[in-house]
């Protein structure tokens, strides 16, 4: 996809045959297009290989879609999915692709407020919308649908939406004993062989090698982009490295990787060059709580044009979904898929209790990315985040780093008010 012209081809056609809604889908991309060159285009400093991620967001529902009916022509199944739970290396091993549905527009709401209650989280309501209104081209492409039994709002809202995609769902354990564990082995398993069913191929040794290699390459150099933000100053914006994360859950793995690895050569240069996008002395942030999926930019906007830097993302869209690995030293089918329930049973989701690894963890992050203040993000009405940020701040207030509490969702008529608290906020922190 690199060097391709940044003339935009008539993927009209091509939307059609999705049976996208094609007056909302333009509406959509001119809101995408807006947003995108007013936060991002706007920034200072940005590393040149930030280039890539541009073309990318700007062919998000043109080019790459087109890439995926290609794969599909050859026999290659798309996977949709909503969750860091879903096992990615399995479809990997089968040639198939995995693609994150949830949603971070306001866009489609009004649609799915006629099958769903106003109070429910605005990404539950955004991949909901994005169905009902034919905006997405991704749902449109899967020829799978996994959902999850994590929160309360997905796992019901998932019985709606197999009315209008079939959607497969995963049961996610409550708990973390060993039973819990073995329920979890039982579900990898029959989602593997839903995996064969849709695809026709067998999972084996030597193919689910191959994919566990490809996603832990990904999480690599998603490790490195995020240890490189440990550098003070810090060498990318909290933005761009929002955005790099987002873009993981559509970009072909394997292109993917390679050019975060790129952007890490550049960084690693900046860090040595102690070139940062803001000023030594700029307050760090550390972001922590629900999920920020594309293109919901609101929060480190507000933050980093509110004079502090985003250092990290305690969150599915960063930190959580790619610090652990799959092991790759399983000889036999069986012990890969061990490895695999592994890595996944890892995963702190304010979905489970209880849940202490999670507040460990964030206290870790705050002192290795050296933050000056922690912000806890909720989106309204995300029970499980909402409620344990009173555990998160508990921890946080012992350790003395300034901590605030936000619960917004992805509309734009608070902004004023949450850019007043963050700035009270940053002026406490740098005092
Ligand atoms: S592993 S965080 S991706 S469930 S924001 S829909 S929790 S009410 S998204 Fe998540 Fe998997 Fe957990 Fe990660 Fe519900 Fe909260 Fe909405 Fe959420």
């Amino acid at each position: 996809m690199k060097g391709e012209t940044m003339e935009q081809k008539n993927y009209r056609p091509m939307w059609k045959d999705l049976g996208l809604n094609l007056e909302g889908h333009d509406q959509l991309l001119a809101v995408l297009g807006k947003a995108y060159k007013d936060i991002y285009m706007s920034q200072e400093n940005r590393p040149k290989a930030m280039q890539y991620l541009d073309f990318v967001i700007s062919e998000v529902h043109g080019l790459r879609v087109e890439e995926l009916m290609e794969a599909k022509k050859k026999g290659n199944k798309v996977v949709g999915t909503f969750c860091v739970y879903v096992p990615e290396e399995l479809i990997l091993a089968v040639g198939g692709t995995c693609v994150g549905l949830c949603a971070g527009a306001e866009i489609g709401i009004d649609e799915a407020e006629k099958v769903l209650p106003r109070n429910t989280c605005a990404l539950i309501k955004s991949f909901m919308g994005f169905k009902l209104a034919g905006l997405c081209p991704y749902i449109q492409a899967s020829d799978l649908v996994v959902g999850e039994t994590t929160c309360d709002g997905k796992k019901k809202a998932y019985e709606i939406l197999n009315d209008y995609k079939e959607t497969y769902v995963m049961e996610i354990p409550q708990m973390k004993t060993e039973r819990d564990r073995t329920l979890w082995r039982g579900e990898v398993i029959q989602f593997k062989e839903k995996v064969e069913e849709i695809t026709g191929r067998k999972i084996t040794p030597e193919n689910l090698r191959e994919g566990i290699k490809t996603a832990n390459n990904k999480r690599k150099a998603l490790q490195r982009l995020s240890a490189l933000r440990k550098a003070t100053p810090s060498p990318i914006s909290g933005l761009d490295a929002l955005l790099v994360n987002q873009i993981a859950f559509y970009d072909d793995p394997l292109r993917f990787t390679r050019s975060v690895n790129d952007l890490c050569d550049e960084l690693e240069e900046r860090v040595k060059g102690r070139i940062g996008v803001s000023q030594n002395g700029t307050a760090r942030i550390l972001v922590s709580g629900s999920p920020m999926a594309v293109p919901n930019w609101k929060i480190p906007f507000i933050i980093e044009t509110s004079g502090a830097v985003v250092v990290a993302e305690e969150s599915c869209v960063g930190e959580r979904s790619t610090r652990d690995l799959v092991s790759e030293d399983g000889d036999t089918l069986d012990k890969m898929i061990d490895a695999i329930v592994d890595r996944y049973f890892k995963i702190d989701c304010a979905c489970f209790t209880p849940n202490e690894e999670r507040t460990d963890h964030i206290l870790d992050l705050a002192k290795e990315f050296k933050a000056d203040g922690v912000i806890h993000y909720s989106i309204q009405f995300c029970t499980p985040y909402t409620v344990e940020a009173y555990k998160v701040e508990k921890a946080i207030q012992k350790t003395g780093i300034p901590f605030m509490k936000i619960e917004t969702d992805y509309g734009m008529e608070d902004m004023g008010q949450l850019k007043t608290r963050i700035e009270a906020f940053l002026e406490m922190v740098k005092g």
